[in-house]
């Protein structure tokens, strides 16, 4: 099955950072005390987490969002706001992670368990009891919360079956792929339906899938390559079980227990280890088919007859397998953080000054008061922002941008 591959695009947003409070102790009816403002909440975190119970990316389709909770706002009496609540993500081993844009490469989520970091929640705004000093006796501002990381993800999995329905030409596999998932495969009365392999997704309960391909129908002599045998024998080797469909209306009079044998047979002479594979046999059309002799299970996916036992069944087996084999080995690539910040040049008179560290400065405060503005001037030198900005060739008077807000530049004298 290598060349099945899903995708889906998925928005993560962490929660937004709580502001910090501005409040003052009252001593007195009328004297103000010391500054008291609580800090704001951090906004929660939303992780991407591979599990093995899901198996493909068809939970993003209809629902590409995911969003954390905000942080709680701080209050006065030195009360910081609560954190807000994060979220994972459920994915199934082998997702990758990439940014929807770009396409780089961020996070490779290969074994149950793997987490990353897809979207960090805000940090929370200090209140205005932190900016107390000797210098500062009566801070009146206190910082904005951060806004949550949102970005646009491109997920890829390349799908891996679970199970391969395999049986003769006509024998029903399509038909019950369709009525077990949402696959649409073309069905038809007459053998050789299917040319291609199709994958279904079946949704056993909320958080549990498992894939299921409709393999095209093996003819005896499949395993020394009649009618494409060895290209369709290779998609079944992949599968983690087997599902064994044989027909118990046959037209051509083989009874269920020869198609059994011959197919067995067929595999057998492929690759013996097929026959060690977990798999389940299954009589199939027992709606018209159920005077036939035969002591297995079985189905009909007209009347949905034995349907819900057959994917229980299947469930089981695949989920024990899945424990049993680990996904392949792999490491999980997590995107290094940039701290430098970098001064770009836009026109003439204008820059911009790029760097998770710096744009923080600028939007975890409130810009409007003097004081404020003082406090991000200072924070600013400290990151090297005026060195780098002199050094780009800025000019007093000159435009400097960091994140949504510009500033005019004054060089030090
Ligand atoms: N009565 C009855 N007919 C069925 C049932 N399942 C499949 N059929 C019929 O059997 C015929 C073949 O079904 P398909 O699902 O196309 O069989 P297939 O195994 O996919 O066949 P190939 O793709 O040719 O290998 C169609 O006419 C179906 O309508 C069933 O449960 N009951
Ligand atoms: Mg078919």
């Amino acid at each position: 099955m290598s060349g099945f591959v899903d995708e889906a695009q998925l928005n993560v947003r962490g929660g937004d950072g709580g502001a910090g409070c501005v409040s003052f102790r009252r001593e007195g009816p009328e004297a103000m005390g010391g500054p008291n403002g609580g800090d704001g909440g951090k906004g929660g975190d939303v992780w991407l987490v591979a599990t093995r119970n899901v198996a493909s990316l068809l939970a993003f389709r209809d629902h590409p969002h995911r969003r954390a909770k905000d942080g709680v706002h701080g209050k006065g009496k030195d009360q910081h706001g609560k954190r807000g609540e994060g979220i994972e993500v459920m994915v199934p081993e082998g997702t990758i992670a990439r940014d929807m844009y770009t396409g780089e490469l961020l996070a490779d989520l290969v074994h149950h368990g793997d987490r990353w970091l897809a979207a960090a929640g805000g940090r929370g705004g200090r209140g205005n009891a932190k900016f107390w000093s000797n210098r500062r006796r009566a801070p009146s501002y206190a910082e904005q919360g951060e806004h949550g990381v949102d970005q646009w993800l491109k997920l890829d999995l390349k799908l891996m079956a679970d199970v391969a329905l395999v049986g003769f030409p006509n024998a029903g596999k399509s038909t019950l792929i369709s009525s077990i998932s949402a696959a649409k495969p073309k069905i038809a009365a007459y053998p050789f339906t299917t040319l291609e392999p199709h994958l279904g997704v079946v949704s056993v309960d909320s958080d549990t899938e498992f894939i299921v391909a409709d393999i095209p129908g093996l003819i005896e002599g499949a395993s020394e390559g009649r009618g494409l045998g060895h290209q369709f024998l290779r998609h079944i080797e992949r599968a983690r079980v087997l599902c064994v469909l044989v027909d118990l209306e046959s037209t051509d009079g083989v009874s269920p227990a020869e198609q059994e044998r011959i197919l067995l047979g067929e595999l057998g002479n492929y690759e013996p280890e097929l026959l060690e594979r977990p798999r389940l046999v299954v009589g199939t059309k027992n709606d018209v088919g159920f005077e036939t002799e035969w002591d297995g299970l079985r189905i009909s996916a007209i009347t949905t007859e034995g349907l819900r036992v057959l994917v229980g069944n299947l469930a089981e087996l695949v989920s024990k397998v899945r424990h049993e084999q680990p996904n392949q080995e792999g490491i999980v690539i997590i995107r290094p953080e940039v701290d430098g910040a970098v001064v770009e040049r836009i026109d003439e008179n204008q820059f911009r000054v790029r760097g998770r560290n710096v744009e923080r400065v600028v939007a975890l405060n409130d810009v409007t008061t003097p004081e404020a503005l003082n406090w991000i001037d200072e924070r600013l030198k400290k990151l090297g922002v005026d060195r780098l900005l002199s050094r780009a060739g800025a000019q007093d008077g000159d435009v400097v941008w960091i994140g949504e807000f510009s500033f005019e530049y004054e060089p030090d004298l």
